[in-house]
């Protein structure tokens, strides 16, 4: 027999689920935000977390609860918008799951699964922040952080993260090739297949670190071009958008959604990390690069694109805002999906063109308080002579 408390949750779930959201009245001219997340974990439906049936759940307890459902890949297809979360269980560990809706920001809704990843790593213990491309070889890829714990090392919270890769036609199906090896990097994590073809070969922007937390050396987002996907090996990672000294990416940058192509170049819209008192801040950048080579950096506009703001600044790791997935519909309507203090999803909504205009009209950051500040006196001065003043 079912609980009856079965569906009184449920019908929760469904009410947040078909809600309808609603831009707030957040304003910077460069995008939209919206008044309610995408996907929070009230939303993951009840049979994923309780047993339903009245004989062995008396008391119609949780027995595998959900965290927190955050950073998302997303992907456009056939006039739908998918969002491939990192849901993460009670138990620390996450998983990938796909979410649908009609129009990008509001009714996402589960499929009845989520995804079970073919287990070809024994070591893996933890996967996260897929970002889905779909490549112009015809297939949809998925590149994840796979994470293992370091047993070179007598410390129990030392870990390894590799970049691991599943290829799809339909979100349903995935096949797992070999991580990613990068001879000169020992660790991945935040790797994103570039959509297309380089000189002939696959094209990942990979992120460079000596060490599962600290970066190192590895000097920002790097760029690697590799011959066979299935047993993908890169040597040589060139640089673009580099970490900078007492800026947004000084402590680590990463890629994060797959580049959008413009008419002016390819639009990155990344993540860079600077510390503080209070533990790392996250926050999302964009910049881009030349149409021929998508490693050489062309804008770059000065400070964030999207930094936590009022309750995003907190949650299970405060402070953080995160992306991996954007969509570009039909329309050139962009719709970043963007996680909060990883616990929650939100969207932020633009159009190619206004991304275009802030991408290369946005002053880049002239690295010092004296000029940063003789930047904005320059643009007082204008606006004043226009006002008569
Ligand atoms: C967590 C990630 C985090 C990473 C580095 C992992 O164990 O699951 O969310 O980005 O550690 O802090
Ligand atoms: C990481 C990322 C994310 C996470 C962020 C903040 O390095 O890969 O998974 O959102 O840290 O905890």
């Amino acid at each position: 027999m079912i609980h009856e408390k079965y569906y009184e949750l449920q019908k929760e779930v469904d009410a947040l689920t078909s809600r309808k959201n609603k831009k707030s009245s957040f304003y910077n001219g460069i995008y939209d935000r919206y008044e309610y997340p995408v996907l929070t974990r009230e939303m993951i439906p009840v049979i994923w977390k309780y047993d339903i049936c009245k004989e062995t759940n008396p008391f119609f307890m949780e027995r595998l609860g959900v965290n927190a459902t955050f950073n998302s890949g997303a992907i456009y297809l056939n006039g739908k918008y998918y969002l491939v979360a990192r849901v993460e269980g009670n138990d620390r560990k996450s998983f990938f799951a796909v979410a649908e809706s009609d129009n990008g920001v509001d009714g996402f809704k589960f499929r009845d699964y989520p995804i079970l990843l073919p287990d070809t790593c024994p070591e893996e213990t933890n996967v996260y922040d897929m970002r889905l491309t779909k490549h112009e070889d015809g297939y949809i890829y998925g590149v994840f952080c796979s994470e293992s714990k370091d047993t070179t090392v007598n410390d129990l919270s030392a870990a390894t993260a590799a970049a691991g890769i599943v290829r799809t036609k339909d979100l349903e199906n995935w096949e797992r090739l070999d991580n990613l090896k990068t001879l000169r990097s020992p660790q991945q994590r935040n790797v994103v297949l570039h959509p297309e073809f380089v000189n002939g070969k696959y094209a990942f922007y990979t992120r460079p670190m000596d060490d599962f937390i600290e970066t190192g050396s590895g000097g920002g987002v790097g760029f690697g071009l590799c011959d066979d996907i299935e047993h993908a090996v890169i040597d040589e990672e060139k640089m673009t958008s580099l970490r900078k000294y007492h800026t947004i990416t000084e402590a680590k940058n990463g890629a994060g959604a797959v580049p959008i192509k413009t008419d002016r170049g390819w639009i990155h819209i990344a993540h860079g990390v600077r510390n503080t008192a209070a533990g790392l801040r996250y926050v999302i950048y964009a910049f881009a690069t030349d149409l021929n080579d998508p490693s050489k950096v062309i804008a770059e506009p000065s400070g964030m694109l999207i930094g936590p703001r009022d309750w995003e600044r907190v949650g299970d790791v405060s402070n953080v805002v995160f992306t991996n997935g954007a969509i570009v519909n039909d329309n050139n309507e962009v719709f970043i999906y963007y996680a909060a203090s990883d616990t929650r999803l939100h969207v932020a909504t633009t159009t190619i063109d206004k991304l275009v205009d802030y991408v290369f009209n946005t002053p880049s950051d002239p690295g010092r308080s004296v000029e940063c500040v003789a930047q904005r006196c320059e643009l007082i001065r204008k606006n004043l002579e226009l006002l008569g003043k």
